[in-house]
């Protein structure tokens, strides 16, 4: 299988992870190509049309944004079952990981980006602040006692919210952005997914997550993700 699926992915890159997450969870034999998203080479403009990773390439299938990634494996690979059996609870693992997506994750990169910008800086640290008390709340709601987003079961939610938080220092380092005391349901789930090896095989510390963003920090990140967040 390894032969007919492969990764196009980048170490930094949360999105990525989170595809990562999944192959990992699922013990799914891959090939991973690791390239450098500073200095991306020719043939990446052939297989990503947003020139971004991630990128699956199954057989004669090309795959892109993680969440669709994902919910792919999920159906192409059935085991351990990632998403939740009824309706209903499918329904809030993808209200989680669209608000992820829609709401938290564009916050961070603005406020990063927002370098000279007090006032836009505030308005995205709100942001921010609001969508991590949300979560917690949310989270409380949805485990009733388990140790998941959700509760007993680990699902595509939290694979795909964890590497945004494994990135909150990111946000300590150049904004003064902290997890809100209040958040101790997040702080015990972020300790839980930094026990699963899957985390653990792709897990950074807080010193390369600072390095890494600094060209976000001091606003001259000049990729397409800086370009699609700068709008
Ligand atoms: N919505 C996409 C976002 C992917 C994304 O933004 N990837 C970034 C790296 S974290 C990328 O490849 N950026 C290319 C660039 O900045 O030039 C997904 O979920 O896959």
């Amino acid at each position: 299988m390894a032969d007919d699926l492969k990764l196009i992915s980048a170490d930094v890159c949360p999105y990525a992870q989170r595809t990562r997450l999944v192959l990992l969870e699922k013990g799914i034999a891959h090939e991973s190509v690791e390239i450098d998203l500073r200095n991306k080479p020719a043939w990446f403009e052939d297989v990503s049309p947003y020139s971004k990773v991630p990128v699956l390439v199954h057989g004669e299938h090309t795959i892109w944004e993680s969440t669709v990634i994902n919910e792919y494996l999920e159906e192409a690979f059935t085991e351990p079952r990632l998403t939740p059996a009824m309706a209903a609870g499918r329904a809030a693992m993808r209200i989680a990981i669209a608000y992820d997506d829609v709401t938290f994750v564009p916050a961070t990169y603005k406020v990063l980006l927002a370098r000279d910008e007090p006032e836009k800086q505030a308005l995205y640290r709100g942001v921010i602040l609001d969508g991590l008390r949300m979560m917690e709340t949310r989270a409380m709601a949805n485990a009733a006692g388990g140790p998941w987003l959700l509760g007993e079961q680990l699902t595509l939610a939290d694979l795909s919210i964890y590497p945004h938080m494994e990135r909150l220092a990111v946000l300590r380092e150049y904004r003064g952005i902290e997890l809100p005391a209040e958040c101790g349901r997040l702080r015990e789930w972020l300790s839980a997914m930094q026990e699963r090896e899957s985390v653990k095989a792709t897990l950074h510390d807080d010193a390369y997550h600072i390095a890494a963003y600094a060209h976000y920090a001091d606003a001259t990140a000049n990729g397409t993700t800086a370009a699609v967040m700068r709008l």
